[in-house]
């Protein structure tokens, strides 16, 4: 089993669903990238656009005054992702440092061939402002994992050597859906590309972990959820498990990883219980 990846989630927005307005200024940004990179982030994914479901579009020279710096200040000590719709930053990115583009959109394909960068082709159904309303699949597993294939395979002829799937947990998907999506994530790893889940914090969590009939659990309040879907993915196969929380995470994937992906009998000395 190859040792999953943790990709730290930095948005450097007011209005992200779940670090909203923390880091939205460069310096508070930067120091919330290195603290992740030094808990043991592989990877930190910069956005300067929410995609939350209702979020509205943030002019092209706004996106770029909140996300260059942090990209170019943190690209020398950890891989740095770009998470965004746009060309124009995900190149003023890239001559930053980064070597990752997160295609939300869908239309950085070319780019990244070009530029000789990974790309990640993640589903959705609709745009962030109505993508929620109502989404509707007849069959969402086989749905999903077509679309991810023929996105694969268009990248890969565009000449993308570096790639990963994302079913794209929460985008254009009831929870029902997101459910199916995870029970069904061995079988898109077993498709061959690599395959990356971004669960953290989703609203979907919330729901599932409330008592019945409680309002459903706040973002504050879905750690234990987002790191028993992490868990899973990454014993299902998952390449990336794209992370608000990367501390709990990486100490997750130690048990989730060699510990209990072995199940042999293991040299561990220490407490029993
Ligand atoms: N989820 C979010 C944003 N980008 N990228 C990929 N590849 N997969 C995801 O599941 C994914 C993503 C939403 O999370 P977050 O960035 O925390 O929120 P917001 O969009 O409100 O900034």
């Amino acid at each position: 089993m190859v040792k999953p990846l943790v990709m730290g989630v930095l948005n450097v927005t007011p209005d992200s669903f779940f670090d909203g307005g923390r880091y939205l200024q460069t310096g508070a940004a930067i120091e919330r990238g290195r603290a992740m990179a030094a808990e043991g982030a592989d990877i930190i994914d910069i956005g300067g656009e929410s995609t939350r479901p209702g979020a509205q579009p943030v002019p092209e020279d706004e996106e770029l005054r909140r996300v260059l710096p942090v990209v170019a200040s943190l690209a020398g000590t950890v891989r740095i992702s770009i998470d965004t719709m746009k060309p124009a930053v995900a190149m003023a990115a890239i001559a930053e440092g980064a070597s990752l583009l997160n295609d939300v959109g869908g239309a950085l394909g070319p780019i990244a061939a070009e530029q000789s960068v990974g790309l990640v082709v993640m589903h959705r159904q609709g745009m962030p402002q109505d993508m929620q309303r109502a989404p509707h699949y007849d069959d969402v597993v086989g749905e999903v994992h077509a679309a991810l294939a023929e996105g694969a395979t268009a990248a890969r002829s565009l000449g993308v050597g570096e790639l990963y799937v994302d079913p794209g947990i929460g985008f254009g998907k009831t929870a029902a859906h997101n459910l199916a999506l995870l029970a069904a994530l061995s079988r898109l790893v077993a498709a061959g590309e690599p395959v990356l889940v971004g669960a953290s914090r989703k609203s979907f969590l919330g729901v599932l972990a409330a008592p019945a009939g409680a309002a459903p659990r706040p973002p504050q309040d879905r750690l234990p959820g987002s790191l028993a879907v992490a868990s899973w993915a990454m014993l299902a196969g998952a390449a990336i498990v794209r992370v608000h929380d990367v501390r709990a995470t990486v100490q997750a994937r130690e048990l989730a990883g060699p510990r209990l992906c072995t199940l042999g009998p293991v040299a561990i000395s220490g407490a029993g219980r």
